[in-house]
């Protein structure tokens, strides 16, 4: 790959098509971001309980064979939810709300909470993860629930100093857009967010009344199920 590779996509693409699940808390977290800046694009529903993740066709476009993946223009495939959200931040600065604050600290302290969900607590209550520590169904839960708490845990304490409306301050940011699903996916594996984690669940309550939150969210995809 040369410079001159990269340096094809330096327009603001026309296209974008997001292949996502409804219940994949990273696939939200995509669509939320294209929601804040206003973008429309095509969501592609890959149903991750029949395995269409795994096949031949999505593998080569994500070889990972995970959700989500951003299709630019027909002809390039961005991976990984943190990646993806960024570029859109950084493609679309111009649209709908900021995703990363100016200021360099405060940037790096919403990445920090973004990395307590994205890599301290969501992997690992995966349901692979689920599945390589048990076969039993209840064990796996508990697996989910322990990993899940002490992600929140953490996020509630690092947050602690910046949280306004939301974890960052008063304005939406990135942090948000992490946590939510997050918290989406406690209160499925019955972690009453309500009364473990007060101070998220205000946040999770302001967001809910915004419109980029209520038309990402799970319920809202076309591939959503009763
Ligand atoms: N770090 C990745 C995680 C992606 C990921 O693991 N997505 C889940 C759904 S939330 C998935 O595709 N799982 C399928 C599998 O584990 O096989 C990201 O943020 O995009």
């Amino acid at each position: 790959v040369t410079n001159n590779f990269w340096n094809a996509f330096t327009e603001i693409p026309k296209i974008l098509k997001l292949y996502g699940y409804w219940r994949s808390s990273a696939s939200w977290r995509v669509r939320w971001a294209l929601e804040l800046k206003k973008r429309d694009y095509e969501y592609v529903p890959i149903n991750l309980l029949k395995g269409e993740n795994t096949s031949e066709r999505f593998l080569t476009l994500n070889p990972q064979g995970r959700l989500p993946a951003l299709e630019i223009d027909g002809t390039f495939y961005l991976t990984q939810s943190m990646a993806i959200v960024e570029w859109i931040e950084e493609t679309y600065r111009g649209f709908g709300d900021r995703l990363l604050p100016d200021n360099p600290l405060e940037k790096a302290h919403v990445r920090s909470l973004c990395e307590i969900i994205n890599a301290d607590t969501t992997p690992l209550q995966l349901p692979r993860v689920q599945k390589a520590h048990s076969a039993d169904t209840e064990e796996r839960k508990k697996w989910a629930q322990l990993f899940i708490r002490q992600g929140l845990q953490d996020f509630e304490k690092v947050s602690e100093k910046s949280r306004g409306k939301f974890s960052s301050g008063d304005a939406i940011s990135m942090a948000d857009v992490f946590l939510i699903p997050q918290l989406y996916n406690a209160n499925r594996y019955e972690i009453s967010v309500a009364k473990e984690f007060p101070a998220l669940d205000r946040i999770y309550q302001e967001a809910l009344k915004t419109e980029a939150c209520q038309l990402s969210s799970p319920e809202a995809q076309s591939d959503a199920q009763p």
